[in-house]
């Protein structure tokens, strides 16, 4: 499947994504406020897209792969390099809801960038200024280079705490904007988009495990990606079968991924880290004591193969051989693998079943990242990112042998996809406890209403779901839910066409030369 990669280290193209003919008027009307509101033309116009995740929830930071497709919802920046002031930054957005911000960053005595960025309450411009941050730190390292002044006028589809990651569309369209008015866009990579997106989302609180950046940089139009961490980022483009359609469905509850990241995605993060730990110790495999070893990482040493590619086979091997002693991850000793509901580990017994000092365990898992728990679960997180992970593999054998032919019966073919979609679900609801009350109530109406399958995408707690239909099915389909899930009555119609919508692959993010 080598030769299938995606060259994700090649130059960035400046293309204009023709696959949205109907973006145009849009993409026209804010190259015209832009000239309105700062008296000459955009010279550039960078997009990002948001993304929707077949399946592969919570186990791009376990480094396993993941299979998300960039969508039509996205977020613009048009830009232009200003000749006022040195480094002033004038962001302004169309949506007057998102006030305009001024702002430049500051460099220390020792050649240190400074920019404030808020992540006790959720701004739009934090969400910029994290990507200024890491052009900043990446291309101005020198103390005698200085950064331009740039006005900047944004507009954004993508709804945000919605699991569609509106925030990595933000950051990799502001980075790719930063980038390119500091004349920083000629050899800047995919590759190189994702890194430093990933990095900046972390200025923001977030400890993100890089899908949502690789899904918004890397597409080509028309297809998902199967996308890998380890042992670099590389990613292969999976054509969906024919004959079935994705249609995302919000739950209408929002889950701010900044705000609750204490007790919600970050504790995740922690958990799944000191799982790997501690499994590792429990299998033999060597962990260097400040090492932040991946559920991945321990995989591969455990089964030391000399291929880091990872075939379906290997990993359920592997699983039928590690989940008794992922089970010994939990306290009680007589835990059978199908009792799920153990109340999990007090810091003080994570602590001591990792091997580390109390301080050690400290500095590694806990001092960079911000956690608020009484109880820790070790087993359920592990049990889920290994089963998740083989999930993965199997949805994309299915979409690669449809797209060769191999399975006769398109209906079988879905119904198998669909099945996965679904024990996904139910993984992250009661093994990684990230679903919620609106997702389990909408994923269940979806299959009733003709789903082959039907999930949670995105980090959970809220947000959106996504469903594999029948291509001829699809109206009847969205009206069903409409009449079906009690929150969606209360919609107008324009609303309830925000809210459940079918979707195709879109393209990855792009930089537009305006002429
Ligand atoms: P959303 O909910 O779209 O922000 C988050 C993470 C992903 C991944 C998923 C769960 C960020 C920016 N994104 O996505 O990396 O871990 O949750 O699969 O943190
Ligand atoms: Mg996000």
């Amino acid at each position: 499947m080598a030769e299938l990669a995606i060259p994700v280290y090649d130059a960035l193209s400046s293309v204009y994504p023709d696959s949205y003919p109907n973006q145009a008027t849009r993409w026209n009307a804010l190259a015209e406020e832009f000239t309105a509101r700062f008296g000459r033309k955009p010279t550039h116009i960078c997009r990002a897209p948001g993304r929707v995740n077949l399946i592969g929830e919570h186990i791009d930071y376990a480094l396993f792969g993941v299979l998300p497709a960039a969508i039509e919802p996205d977020f613009l920046v048009a830009c232009a390099v200003s000749e006022s002031g040195k480094g002033q930054i004038n962001l302004q957005n169309l949506n007057a809801k998102y006030k305009p911000q001024h702002f430049a960053a500051q460099r220390d005595q020792n050649g240190k960038w400074h920019l404030d960025i808020d992540t006790t309450e959720l701004r739009w411009d934090s969400y910029v200024k994290a990507g200024y941050y890491g052009v900043l730190e990446n291309f101005f390292t020198h103390n005698d280079a200085e950064p331009v002044s740039i006005d900047m006028l944004c507009t954004g589809t993508v709804p945000g705490g919605s699991g569609l990651s509106s925030s990595a569309a933000v950051i990799v369209a502001s980075t790719l904007a930063f980038a390119t008015m500091n004349g920083h866009h000629a050899g800047f990579t995919r590759g190189r988009l994702v890194e430093l997106s990933m990095e900046n989302e972390r200025r923001v609180g977030v400890n993100s495990g890089g899908m949502d950046q690789a899904a918004s940089a890397i597409p080509p139009a028309n297809s998902a990606l199967y996308i890998t961490f380890y042992p670099k980022l590389h990613a292969e483009p999976i054509a969906l079968p024919e004959h079935a359609v994705l249609v995302i469905a919000h739950s209408l509850f929002v889950s701010e991924k900044a705000l609750t990241a204490k007790t919600n995605y970050n504790l995740r993060v922690v958990e799944t880290l000191v799982a790997a730990r501690v499994l590792a110790r429990r299998l033999g495999v060597e962990v260097g004591k400040t090492e932040k070893i991946t559920l991945r990482e321990v995989l591969q040493r455990w089964t030391a193969p000399n291929t880091t590619e990872l075939s379906p086979e290997a990993l359920r091997d592997a699983l039928e051989r590690i989940l008794p002693h992922v089970a010994g991850l939990k306290l009680d000793d007589d835990a059978s693998l199908d009792n799920d509901d153990d109340t999990g580990h007090t810091l003080d017994e994570m602590v001591e079943v990792s091997g580390l000092s109390a301080s050690e365990f400290h500095d590694v898992y806990l001092s960079w990242v911000d956690v608020e728990a009484t109880h820790f679960q070790l087993y359920k997180r592990a049990k889920h990112v290994f089963t998740e992970a083989l999930r993965v593999l199997q949805v994309r054998d299915l979409c690669l042998a449809a797209a060769d032919g191999q399975i006769p019966s398109d209906e079988k073919l879905l119904q198998s996809i669909g099945d996965l979609f679904n024990a996904s679900q139910t993984s992250c609801d009661q093994l990684f406890n990230c679903s919620a009350e609106g997702l389990n109530t909408l994923t269940t109406i979806a299959r009733k209403a003709g789903a082959y399958g039907s999930r949670l995408t995105g980090a959970g707690w809220g947000g959106c779901t996504v469903s594999l239909v029948p291509a001829d099915q699809v109206e009847h389909f969205i009206k069903t839910l409409a009449e079906e899930y009690a929150p969606y009555r209360e919609l107008t119609p324009e609303a309830l066409a925000d809210a459940v919508f079918a979707t195709k692959p879109g393209s990855g993010a792009c930089v537009y030369t305006v002429s």
